[in-house]
């Protein structure tokens, strides 16, 4: 296993043992929060008795194949705890989110969790906000979108699937929109500003969450919690 993949696993299994009996627990998208599944699938096998609401239609399936018994946000309105990653965090906890395209409904049971548990590798920490912030909007207005972001001084790109067939579709039939600002000097207020953009479900950045977010960071033989 790759260094990379150890520190994801110990920050993974540590924030999975976060997970209390009769949980409801949001389950993010990415490789580390998938490390907390593997440990969340190892518990349920000893007993641990929870409820996991996906993120993602990658989160549902990985959370299936590790037998986690899975609810929506229909069933689960308000969550105990949400596990999920990150593409980077400052040291106010604030973040970007979204390179798995499913920062819309990771933002929803972030929202809908009392407590919100942030999986990561060193990697992720920076000073500052700069990171490619994603955002998701109805394709509808997109090149109207993508001007209104130039104007804020963004350089606005169509996430492409893979094999360069048309932009990435969503979970929720929507498009991405990757964009660069550089360094974000108020996270806050592009934040507002973009999620107020008409034709934007959501935006990468998560800044409204600090109070409740606990980072954890794997180590090669241990973890940080922030
Ligand atoms: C998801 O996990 C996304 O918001 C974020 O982009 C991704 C990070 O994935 P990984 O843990 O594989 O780095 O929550």
């Amino acid at each position: 296993m790759t260094d990379a993949n150890i520190m994801k696993k110990n920050a993974g299994y540590y924030a999975a043992e976060l997970v209390e009996d009769g949980m409801i627990v949001g389950l993010g998208t990415g490789s580390t929060v998938f490390f907390a599944m593997e440990k969340i699938s190892a518990m349920i096998n000893e007993g641990l008795d929870i409820v996991g609401v996906p993120t993602s239609y990658q989160a549902m399936r990985r959370a299936r194949e590790y037998g986690i018994p899975l609810g929506t946000l229909d069933d689960y309105p308000t969550l105990d705890l949400a596990i999920d990653g990150a593409d980077q965090i400052d040291p106010k906890l604030r973040m970007i989110k979204g390179r798995g395209a499913a920062q819309t409904m990771e933002k929803c049971v972030c929202d809908a969790a009392d407590s919100f548990i942030v999986v990561s590798d060193p990697s992720k920490l920076s000073d500052r906000l700069d990171a490619v912030v994603p955002v998701e909007v109805i394709p509808f207005a997109c090149s109207t979108m993508m001007e209104t972001i130039r104007k804020l001084g963004g350089v606005p790109v169509v996430r492409e699937g893979v094999k360069k067939d048309g932009p990435v579709i969503t979970d929720s039939g929507n498009f991405e929109i990757d964009c660069s600002f550089g360094v974000i000097s108020d996270p806050e207020n592009l934040e507002s500003r973009l999620n107020n953009i008409p034709g934007v479900l959501s935006c990468g950045l998560f800044t409204q969450y600090s109070s409740k977010t606990k980072v954890v960071i794997g180590k090669k033989n241990d973890v940080e919690v922030i």
